[in-house]
Order: C-alpha cells, then structure tokens, then sequence
C-alpha cells in the first residue's frame, strides 16, 4: 500500500524566489542547497554518490549494512528526511521491523520512485513531498515508535543555527522511545574531502551549476551555465567544504520573474553550498543544544562517516 501527499504546490513554494532575491543581492551572493534538487538535480546527485572520489555514500551504506538491526531495533516507522534514493532505507527496513516507511523529500521524483520501488517489501510507504525545514509538522501520525533517519551528511549542509534549529525541530517529533538516526561526514585528510567535491568526471561541477538552470527555468533567467565554474574547498577554520560558482567574465543576468538585474564581477563568486564536516564532539554539542540526547555513535573502521542514534534528553 502506498500514498504520497504533496505540501509543494507550485514551484515558488520551494521559496526559490525568496532565496533568490535575498541572496542574489547581498554583497556577497549565496543560494540555499535545496534548489539543487530538481529532477536533473536529483539525478546527477546520484551520479556524484557513483564517483569513485565521493566516498560519504559508500561509508554510510556500509555502515548500514553492518548495524541495521541494532539500529532499528523495536522501530515500527522509519520516518527519511531529505530520502533521495532507496538504498538506505532498504537496508534499515529489510534489518528491523518496522511496518511503514515515511520518506519525506522536496523532491517530487525521488518521493515517487521510493513508494514504487518499497511497494514489494511489504512496507506501507506514506511518501511525504514537502520542504523539512517548513512541513515537518505535516508527517501523518506515528505508527507505534519512530525513527526519524536523517542520513548522507545532509545535516551539514545547514549553516550551524540553522543546523541547531533544525534539529530541536526533529526532536519535536519524536516521543519517549523514539530515536533519531543522524548520519554525519566526519573530519578527516582536506585532500580526501576536496577530492569528494571536486570528482575528476565532472559530474559534482555540473550538479553545482545545475542550480543556475533551475533559476533559469523557474524564474525566467538567463544566467549563462558556461560562463560559470566550479570551486570547491574544505574550510579548515569552519571545517566545512563550500561549493561555489565564480564568474569567469563580468556576467549581467536578468531574473524575469523578479524583474531583478544582477551582476556578477570577472571571478565574483557565488556560493551554493557548505557541507560540515564532523567530530564526535561537535555532533554532541549540537544535539544537546536541540534537546537531544546522543545514545550510540555507529561509524566505519575509518572513522569517516559516523551515524549518531539519539533521542529526547
Ligand atoms: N538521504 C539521501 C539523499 C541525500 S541528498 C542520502 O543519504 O544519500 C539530499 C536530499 O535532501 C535530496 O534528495 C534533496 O532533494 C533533499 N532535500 C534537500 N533540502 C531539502 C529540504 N529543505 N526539504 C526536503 N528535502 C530536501
Ligand atoms: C546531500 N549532501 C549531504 C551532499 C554533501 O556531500 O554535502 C550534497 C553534495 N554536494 C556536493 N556533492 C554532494
């Protein structure tokens, strides 16, 4: 049995154009990551998690593969925030028991394709499309106890209030017994970040300049996608990578549905993206300031990628 509800009636309501008058006006110009993710966008993320040099994918489903059933140990619904593919919910429905999978994604694809490719596991799938940071409160009720799985790192790429913010909003939706699954990058060699972000295909550059399309497309713009290029760089201060597009030439673009007129200067640069990365420190500061607290940090032999099991201090 499945359903998908939709809380995303319009493109604008991705508050695409907010964002875009906001942070295409600031001296220093930026676009929230969420906009990445249209259908082509969702695609090529999937291409970047197939890259040899992308390794947060490969570290997180092997950890999963190892730890399912402790993880989802007496869960009966396994709420995905920002879902994307199926891989990774099939590992922790197929280790535990639950009976409903709830993934939630702004992306209208990625939340079809779950609820068609889970339909065979014998799990009801409630399919949620809709912005985590806007319509949490729009989850169907719990199924008994919950997990909410917010997996791949996505948790970095939040601005760290923001991060916190949005984790006291996760712990508003679990009750006692309910635990949260957080998967985190963790710092490691900047040379094996960098690489992560910068893949010798092309294919993390185009995810970047997908962006730059979707505002074409969706707010009548002309940006032209081959004037930009890629940058990515770990932060060691912030101990963040960052994605941007830089300007190769002076670029004049008009944004038609904003009637806004935006320049960018030869090697201006705008950025699209931070990705924090982690230590197990970090991760339990931040969980105690959203009111919650961190039970069991799973990760790799490595050390590069942990999963965080907490629940409400
Ligand atoms: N969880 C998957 C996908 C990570 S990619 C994994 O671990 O591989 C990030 C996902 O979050 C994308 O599917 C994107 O569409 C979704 N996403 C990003 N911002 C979002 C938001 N504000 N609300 C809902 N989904 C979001
Ligand atoms: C979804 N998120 C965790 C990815 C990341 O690693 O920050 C998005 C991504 N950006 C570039 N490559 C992958």
């Amino acid at each position: 049995m499945s359903a998908v509800d939709v809380h995303l009636a319009v493109a604008a309501e991705r508050t695409l154009a907010d964002d875009v008058l906001d942070g295409l006006t600031r001296p220093f110009k930026e676009l929230p990551p969420k906009h990445f993710y249209d259908a082509r966008g969702s695609q090529l993320f999937e291409l970047i998690c197939a890259q040899p040099e992308y390794y947060p994918t490969r570290t997180e489903t092997a950890i999963l593969r190892e730890r399912a059933a402790e993880l989802m140990d007496g869960v009966d619904e396994l709420v995905e925030l920002g879902s994307g593919a199926t891989a990774k919910a099939r590992l922790l429905l197929e280790g535990g028991e639950a009976t409903r999978y709830v993934p939630v994604d702004v992306s209208e694809t990625v939340v079809r394709a779950a609820a068609d490719e889970l339909a065979g596991l014998g799990v009801e799938v409630h399919g949620v499309v809709g912005d985590i940071e806007r319509h949490l409160d729009r989850l169907p009720p719990p199924a008994g106890r919950r997990a909410v799985a917010f997996l791949g790192g996505t948790i970095g790429n939040f601005l760290p209030g923001s991060r916190r913010r949005f984790l006291r909003s996760i712990a508003g939706l679990l009750a006692p017994g309910d635990r949260l699954l957080l998967g985190a990058d963790l710092v490691k060699d900047p040379a094996l970040i960098e690489a992560a972000y910068d893949d010798a295909a092309g294919v993390t550059a185009e995810f970047n300049r997908n962006v730059l399309a979707v505002v074409n497309r969706e707010l009548d713009a002309d940006f032209d996608l081959d004037a930009f290029e890629h940058v990515a760089f770990f932060d060691r201060v912030h101990e963040w990578t960052e994605m941007r597009l830089r300007a190769l030439t002076p670029q004049h673009v008009t944004i038609g549905a904003l009637g806004l007129e935006v320049d960018f200067a030869h090697r201006e640069e705008l950025r699209t993206e931070i990705s924090a990365k982690f230590t197990r420190e970090r991760i339990a500061a931040d969980l105690a300031a959203a009111g919650l607290r961190l039970d069991a940090l799973v990760t790799d032999p490595r050390q590069w990628f942990a999963i965080s099991v907490a629940s409400a201090a």
